[in-house]
């Protein structure tokens, strides 16, 4: 049927049409039509959360021309932008964030006053999208933030989970996970497009047929499913751009009818639906040690299929030339998640555009990068090659063939040496046939990288040598960053409004202007106004905790912060064993409870629910803190602290009020870290290893200002070469062999000695992250800690001289070295 031309001429749509009127009269009027046109109800009948969704969606309808004009631009001039693949978004709270990339805080304020609403309420109302586990998908956000802010075009893909992380309660101690349904009362900041939905295939076999004389393979799929894409505004910092995310839901097609149809079996075919709607269900919980399930590898294929797809057909012009894609676009891979992307394109290029395998191959190699998150060994993911024939048939043969002519590259450079050959291989023969994806990434990508300077050293040197070896040049490092929008200026207002009215404006999109801070340390004045601040966000936490969890913290203690993933690397045992021996000496009558310098110790931390040890060290931390906080002995000195469901929402409010900030890791498994950035930035100082960016973060503030210990990572490497034995440091460290004594009798356990004996015999006889070699440098540190901490006014002088070096660690800076380095996406003007 012939097309109806759309009038792209009229007037009225040559332009966006402009939002309401940027006054607060302007904003009560939208709010006030969101609330009857949105939300079908007059202000006097509505609820908190039809306010909230007023509210949101004004926010949205001042940036919507934004948005608009942004998408056309990216239309016209047809710069080359990034699409960032990532499995994982940890957004947090939108709203605030959104407010004040628009500019609109106050008079959104003064609106709600107008109309007799308290704002606080509303923004209580939202619950954080927590489509992530941690470190990496908070990275995404940070980086999609700072690439809005900087003017660079870019999409964010990822899969809109149903249920994010999962809400975790403590029962008994322990911790019990919870369905995190975010969705339930909807989401104002999402614009659905079902219109705009992909069929992404599964299954099936594959066939060679002949196309012209030339035998092709193709791939017969057994059953699809469809992708609806969800898109979010990005807005930038005042800069009047809005950049997009778009997050894949799935539902089931229409093939799901016909089977009802066909079989007459109306349960069964219900089921089908279910099943394929349950792709993007839920957010796997394990944030280190990827299970190898089914439903995983279908939500990688599933979103990175619908992005790659939706960025060459939908994106892209009709008669775009493929051959130029490397111009227009960069898939950044966010860790092995999305690498089935890789096979995906060739797919499209070969089987689809009819490209040679050579031209597909030249393509494909320039469209992709890869940043690598870890280094424990356990984290790389592989794939058992009988799985992934069996859910795409077509990307196996795919992967093998990129691995054939890969080692014939490598056997053509090294000869053959079989060894080589077997470790540089993309396929793994043990303990199964399985793809190495992080293999595949590399030899996939234009670049690697990693996301610290001593992670992205260890890559090259120890994690991928041989392939640094064969790939001069292509490995690279990128520090992580985090956006100084939401962890400086939304979470520490107090700070921020200090630091302007000392440097003036502009240190939010270029935080290196913080280092004027610096001649503020030596005016008296200022610390004090800084102590100040620092007092005030601590009142403000307790405020949050009392409220949230029926929390104290006392007045006067120092507050010492160790938030993030409960993992055994991180060492949260490390931290909880110098608890103890606090509480050990004291009870014991070696030190007077009022010669201990008043702490109150914060955790924060979920455990992946099939990790056992780690949520028996949860348990073991909230048994610690039931004791130690009861016990008259400790006259209130010393306090233990866990906050269930730690989340970006409670992070905003602890960061700012912490002094002490635990970044103490084992050195050589944390990749970068990037609390500890925030915690820095934020006035705290850090206690920690020579690990990830710690060694960055303590260059830049200084030794003075940072309490170092622990082994670095060559003499962790040659305690395991002479031989780690953990029961040698327990018998020659007094201290630790009171604290772990103490553990073991059950003192924490009502006396019963073997609900912590796994955790005790596991540091004694194995110890994989060596926290009894590093605890008596720990407790050493802890005590230069407490001493400096005396002199308040020198503490405060530290705390600003972090605040003033650790300007490089905005994400802005970490997008200028991609886009130096990796990229080549400069900023649409
Ligand atoms: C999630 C799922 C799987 Cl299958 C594996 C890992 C993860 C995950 O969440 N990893 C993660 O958060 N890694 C962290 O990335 C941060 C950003 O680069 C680093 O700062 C941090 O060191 C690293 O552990």
């Amino acid at each position: 049927p012939a097309h109806h031309p759309l009038n792209a001429t009229h007037p009225l749509a040559l332009a966006p049409v402009t939002g309401p009127a940027s006054s607060v009269d302007g904003f009560v009027r939208q709010f006030l039509r969101n609330l009857n046109y949105e939300r079908g109800v007059p202000l006097s009948a509505s609820t908190p959360n039809d306010r909230y969704f007023a509210f949101a969606m004004t926010v949205r309808d001042y940036l919507m021309a934004r948005w608009l004009e942004d998408l056309r631009r990216q239309r016209v001039v047809q710069a080359k932008g990034v699409c960032y693949l990532s499995a994982e978004y940890l957004l947090g709270r939108q709203l605030d964030n959104n407010l004040l990339a628009s500019g609109l805080t106050e008079i959104a304020t003064e609106a709600m006053v107008a109309c007799g609403i308290d704002i606080e309420e509303l923004r209580a109302q939202e619950v954080e999208p927590g489509l992530g586990n941690g470190g990496l998908g908070r990275l995404a956000a940070c980086f999609i933030d700072s690439l809005a802010t900087m003017g660079v075009p870019n999409i964010g893909y990822g899969i809109r989970y149903e249920y994010g992380i999962f809400r975790q309660t403590f029962v008994d101690g322990q911790q019990v996970e919870q369905p995190d349904a975010w969705l339930t009362l909807g989401s104002p900041w999402e614009f659905p497009h079902p219109e705009a939905a992909r069929r992404i295939s599964f299954g099936g076999h594959t066939e060679t047929y002949d196309d012209a004389g030339v035998t092709r393979s193709r791939w017969v799929p057994g059953w699809d499913v469809l992708a609806v894409p969800y898109n979010y505004m990005v807005p930038g910092y005042l800069n009047g751009r809005v950049n997009t995310l778009r997050l894949w839901s799935a539902k089931a097609t229409d093939s799901f009818d016909l089977r009802v149809f066909n079989s007459g079996d109306y349960e069964e075919a219900v089921r089908a639906q279910t099943f394929a709607e349950n792709i993007s269900k839920v957010l796997y919980p394990e944030d280190s040690t990827p299970q190898g399930k089914e439903l995983r590898l279908q939500q990688q294929y599933f979103f990175v299929a619908a992005s790659i797809g939706d960025f060459l057909e939908h994106t892209l012009p009709a008669d775009f030339d493929i051959h130029k894609l490397p111009d227009r676009v960069i898939f950044q891979l966010n860790d092995t998640h999305p690498v089935i992307g890789v096979p995906e394109l060739m797919r499209v290029l070969v089987d689809e555009r009819k490209l040679e395998w050579d031209a597909a191959w030249a393509i494909t190699q320039q469209c992709f990068a890869y940043t690598c998150h870890t280094l424990l060994p356990e984290a790389l993911e592989v794939w058992s090659v009988d799985l992934l024939g069996r859910l795409l048939p077509r990307h196996l043969e795919i992967i093998y063939r990129i691995n054939e002519e890969f080692l014939e590259a490598v056997r053509e450079r090294y000869g053959d040496d079989e060894m080589r050959i077997r470790n540089m291989s993309i396929i793994g023969e043990f303990p199964e046939r399985s793809v190495r994806m992080a293999y595949l990434a590399t030899v996939a990508g234009a670049k690697v990288n990693g996301v610290a300077e001593l992670h992205s050293q260890l890559l090259r040197d120890k994690v991928l040598p041989d392939f640094n070896d064969f790939f001069p040049g292509k490995f690279t490092n990128v520090t992580n960053g985090i956006t100084p929008r939401r962890f400086v200026r939304l979470a520490n207002p107090g700070l921020s409004g200090l630091i302007t009215e000392a440097i003036g404006t502009g240190w939010l999109t270029d935080l290196e202007r913080l280092r004027e801070l610096e001649a503020y340390a030596e005016d008296p004045q200022f610390r004090q106004a800084f102590a100040e601040v620092k007092a005030a966000n601590k009142r403000r936490l307790g405020d949050v905790l009392r409220a949230r969890d029926g929390l104290e913290i006392s007045d006067g203690h120092m507050l010492d912060v160790m938030v993030k993933r409960l993992h055994e690397y991180k060492r949260q045992m490390l931290k909880l064993l110098h608890v103890v021996t606090q509480y050990g000496s004291i009870v014991s009558g070696r030190v007077a409870a009022s010669d201990v310098l008043p702490r109150t110790v914060i955790f924060g931390a979920k455990a992946a629910p099939g990790y056992a040890m780690a949520k028996r060290i949860i348990h073991l931390i909230n048994a610690v803190g039931e004791v130690v906080n009861t016990d008259p002995r400790v006259e209130g000195r010393l306090k233990v602290l866990f906050p269930p469901n730690y989340n970006v929402t409670l992070a905003e409010r602890l960061i700012p009020a912490a002094d002490l900030s635990e970044q103490i890791s084992l050195a050589g498994k944390e990749a970068s870290g990037t609390g500890n950035m925030k915690f820095a930035l934020n006035g705290a100082l850090t206690i920690g290893t020579d690990d990830g960016a710690n060694v960055e973060i303590r260059q830049l503030v200084g030794d003075d200002n940072f309490f170092l210990f622990g082994m670095s990572e060559p003499e962790v490497e040659a305690l395991w070469a002479r031989g780690y034995k953990p029961a040698d440091f327990y018998q020659g460290d007094e201290n630790l062999r009171r604290a772990m004594d103490l553990i073991a009798s059950g003192a924490f356990s009502g006396g019963d000695r073997s609900v912590f004996e796994p955790i005790v015999s596991n540091l004694l006889y194995d110890d994989r992250f060596m926290v009894l070699a590093d605890y008596s440098s720990y407790v050493a540190a802890q005590e230069r800690v407490d001493a400096a901490y005396v002199d308040q006014d020198a503490w405060t002088r530290s705390a600003i001289l972090n605040v003033a070096r650790s300007g490089f660690f905005s994400s802005d800076r970490s997008m200028r070295d991609y886009i130096e380095r990796i990229w080549h996406t400069p900023p649409l003007l």
